[in-house]
């Protein structure tokens, strides 16, 4: 790498840890989204819909079991890292649009069984509880 791209790296770096620990602060406020809001059922497919941006909201969702769900995540001007979503029981992993929705299909789960999903460095995380 030569100095000029390296500088850029840097520069990229000191701009996305500052924008993701301004919103990080901002997280603390929208994270009180109650579960049980988030969830549509539509011709026999639960459409679960979690905001990333400073984090994910809600950050805990009761969600049916033995349906088949998908699991929509918005993104809306995210800059931080919450767009850098990882959910390891799928093998998901994808970095987001800054603005967009991606809707991934997580199958039929069992009851009592979780999904977690994380950004790539595990410092925001949602779970979605399967009753
Ligand atoms: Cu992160």
């Amino acid at each position: 790498m030569n100095k000029i791209a390296l500088s850029i790296v840097t520069v990229s770096l000191v701009i996305g840890i500052g924008i993701i620990f301004l919103d990080g602060l901002k997280g603390v406020e929208t994270a009180g989204v109650q579960s049980g809001q988030n969830i549509e059922i539509r011709d026999g497919v639960q459409y679960i819909t979690i905001n990333a941006k400073g984090g994910y909201s809600p950050r805990v969702t009761t969600a049916e079991a033995d349906i088949p769900t998908k699991l929509i995540v918005k993104t809306n001007g995210t800059y931080d890292c919450s767009t850098a979503l990882v959910i390891r029981s799928i093998g998901y992993q994808k970095i987001l649009p800054q603005t967009g929705e991606e809707v991934i299909d997580i199958g039929t789960a069992k009851p009592g069984t979780s999904l977690a999903g994380t950004c790539s460095m595990g410092m925001y995380n949602f779970s979605i509880n399967f009753d």
